[in-house]
């Protein structure tokens, strides 16, 4: 495939999709051999690859079922992740409890495999709350909106286990287009130069809203990593074998005071940016349509057809699984309560602070000035 894009840097995305593509299962589910990051997924039982093809299909229920709330009103905004399932699920899957991610708005499978309710994924996008968990609940902070500002939060989080001397390793969750802010180059300087215990995971979607990646990056962003200092891996982000297995390694290497990692997983955004945005403004359709014979959770289920493992019985309970998810999650997203006015000041600093008081007081005189 050869994508040529409209803007004046012609670059071939097809080419740069194979350039040293980590990959353990193909795009029609036959097993790759892959010598090196076969043992990092060699333990995996057929009671765990059942629960994560569940765990495919459940956050493309609760993605899907997100959309339609905002469609019907009930969301302000919704930003899918329709088509980066395996990219999430995959490493998400792969870390220890006490380990710590650090989101972007998009990854919402990842939130669903720390064990955030769906329900709670939607409160910040029905306005009824700042932050949707108690991060450390769940370690998984509150998602940045903040292109790219995670990395740095990640980064200190990692310094600080460093120095608590805890073999935790703290993830940085990021899109292609974040690679271009400043925020990640410091992060990474940071990183690599106190050995920082965290991951940078890059899930290149192909898109920073409207603009392709080629645009931004001439040669593959795991590229980059390597003159910071910090080792870097480009996978198949549809694989979810595969994540897991690069996520693992990269993972032990970190928590064995190996220093940062760098993992690029190569996917693809099949919605829109966000519900208010119209990708068939800017999205070639033949581009996407070859995109969608790459789907993740198509891949993943004709690997375990190949290997006997779904049996109708699975797929049955996998099914009714995810109807019973969506169900639960509509109707906790309906039930959330609209959170008093003045609560809005709640959170916003850990200590008294006389200027929030003098806003929040003026407030409340405005409040009852309606009354
Ligand atoms: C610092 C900053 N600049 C710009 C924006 C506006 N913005 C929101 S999403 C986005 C694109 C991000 O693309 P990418 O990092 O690839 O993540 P994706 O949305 O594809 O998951 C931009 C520019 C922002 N939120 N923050
Ligand atoms: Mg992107």
């Amino acid at each position: 495939m050869r994508t040529t894009l409209s803007h004046d840097t012609n670059i071939d995305l097809g080419a740069l999709e194979s350039v040293d593509l980590v990959q353990i299962i193909s795009p029609t589910g036959e097993r790759v051999a892959n010598a090196q990051y076969d043992p990092w997924i060699a333990d995996l039982t057929t009671g765990q690859l059942v629960a994560m093809y569940e765990d495919l299909v459940v956050v493309r229920r609760i993605d899907v079922e997100a959309t339609a709330l905002q469609r019907q009103g009930e969301l302000g905004l919704w930003p899918p992740l329709l088509g980066q399932e395996a990219a999430q699920v995959g490493s998400a899957r792969a870390l220890r409890d006490d380990d710590f991610g650090f989101l972007s708005y998009r990854e919402n499978a990842v939130a669903y495999c720390r064990g955030v309710a769906p329900r709670d994924l939607v409160r910040v996008w029905r306005g009824t709350a700042l932050c949707g968990w108690n991060p450390f609940d769940v370690n998984l902070a509150t998602p940045a909106i903040i292109i790219g500002a995670q990395t740095l939060h990640a980064t200190g989080y990692a310094l600080g286990c460093l120095k608590d001397g805890v073999d935790t390793v703290s993830v940085a969750y990021f899109g292609d287009g974040a690679t271009s802010e400043g925020d990640v180059t410091e992060a990474m300087i940071f990183a690599a130069s106190f050995r920082a215990p965290v991951i940078f995971f890059c899930q290149n979607n192909q898109w920073a809203i409207s603009e392709p990646v080629g645009l931004q990056a001439q040669r593959p962003v795991s590229d980059r990593a390597p003159g910071f200092g910090i080792p870097s891996v480009r996978v198949d982000g549809n694989d979810v074998l595969a994540v897991m297995a690069v996520m693992r390694s990269a993972l032990d290497r970190a928590r064995t005071g190996g220093g940062p990692g760098y993992i690029e997983a190569v996917t693809y955004r099949m919605g829109p940016h966000t519900t208010s945005d119209d990708p068939t403004r800017y999205v070639d359709p033949i581009d996407r349509e070859s995109w969608a014979a790459k789907d993740p959770i198509a891949r993943f289920e004709a690997y375990l057809d190949g290997q006997g493992v779904l049996t109708e019985e699975a797929r049955a309970s996998v099914a009714a699984r995810a109807d019973e998810v969506a169900r639960e999650f509509r109707a906790g997203c309906l039930g959330l309560e609209n959170p008093a006015p003045l609560s809005v000041f709640d959170h916003v600093y850990a200590t008294a602070n006389p200027e929030l008081a003098r806003q929040k007081s003026q407030y409340a005189a405005y409040l009852r000035s309606m009354e």
